[in-house]
């Protein structure tokens, strides 16, 4: 089973997750079997479940990982933000199943000696899955605590191996306007679109995942793969990428176009920042009552602080 051996600071699932919700969940667990054993390389059962250690950490969630409580499945991915499927925060849990996502693969271009389409099984199979337990804080002042599955982008890189002209990474999400909804309004202009500086993206706290709560990532989640950085701001963290770009320029991200004066290319979480519209210094932990103070990097400082070191981070928002 994928389902990891419960550890001392989870709660057992059922205690979070509402019967009926839990065995869907179960069903899709087998659903989404049959990708992810092909993923691994490993014999394709139909309906069996993931060998024994493959969707586990020897080592555990790791240092980067949180042990506050984690945010209960339920809204986790019932309380999202994947304006492909709408602005409001249900209609991705709502209208997000009619993505299609088998088969998929993701296309590199650009600044990097190993480029073209790629299955996303091949673009999976070399890398070792762990559970990384991270905060995400939304731009709009709420935040979860989400037990990812994924693996650190820097292991990609490393294998696609960027030229020394690549600057920044560029990731681009799926445009099917057919059926994602959201796409048919201008909303933002299509496809959603991200970037991070090549030191962001190759630092060990930056993956990919392909999963959390320890099955294949739902699809209102980002399924089949999406980015996790977890010392910015959500928007960052771009859901269903079909497309990887080496790039020597600064990308300019869907919200950053939309909206220059609210949106950044950097996104680090700040409270001494506000945005134009709300100030940044206390968040809604989701499933809570009341506000807590937002931290610097997320709460990440110690790891990334040293990233923008002379930077001016009024300027560079
Ligand atoms: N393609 C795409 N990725 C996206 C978004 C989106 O609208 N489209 N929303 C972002 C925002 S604003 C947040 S807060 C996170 C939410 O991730 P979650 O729904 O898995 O919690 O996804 C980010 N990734
Ligand atoms: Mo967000």
């Amino acid at each position: 089973m994928f389902i990891r051996p419960q550890r001392p600071w989870q709660g057992r699932e059922q205690d979070v997750t509402p019967e009926p919700v839990y065995r869907q969940r179960r069903r899709f667990m087998r659903d989404a079997a049959g990708v992810l054993l092909t993923a691994s390389g490993l014999p394709a059962l139909a309906g069996a479940a993931i060998p024994e250690g493959r969707f586990d950490d020897p080592e555990g969630p790791g240092r980067f990982s949180t042990d506050e409580d984690r945010t209960p499945y339920g809204d986790v991915t019932g309380y999202n933000n994947f304006f492909e499927f709408g602005s409001s925060k249900s209609d991705p849990s709502e209208y997000a199943e009619s993505m299609p996502i088998d088969p998929w693969s993701i296309r590199v271009e650009g600044e990097a000696e190993e480029t073209g389409d790629i299955p996303l099984e091949d673009f999976i199979r070399p890398h070792a899955f762990e559970e990384r337990i991270y905060r995400l804080r939304c731009v709009e002042g709420w935040s979860m605590v989400i037990p990812w599955i994924g693996f650190p982008l820097t292991d990609v890189i490393r294998r696609l191996r960027p030229t020394s002209r690549a600057k920044y990474v560029e990731f681009i999400t799926l445009h099917d306007p057919e059926n994602m909804r959201g796409q048919r309004r201008d909303i933002l202009d299509w496809p959603y679109v991200e970037g991070l500086r090549m030191d962001e993206a190759s630092h060990p706290l930056t993956i990919l995942a392909v999963g959390l709560y320890g099955e294949a990532l739902p699809k209102q989640n980002g399924a089949p793969i999406r980015l996790v950085v977890p010392w910015k701001y959500g928007f960052k963290s771009i859901k269903s990428i079909v497309k990887i770009r080496f790039v020597e320029e600064q990308p300019t991200s869907s919200w950053m176009r939309s909206a220059p004066d609210e949106y950044g290319f950097y996104a680090n979480v700040n409270p001494e920042v506000s945005h134009p519209r709300w100030s940044q210094r206390r968040e809604r932990r989701i499933g809570e009552f009341g506000k807590r103070p937002t931290e610097k990097f997320n709460g990440y400082g110690e790891w990334v602080a040293g990233l923008y070191r002379g930077m001016d981070l009024e300027k560079h928002f």
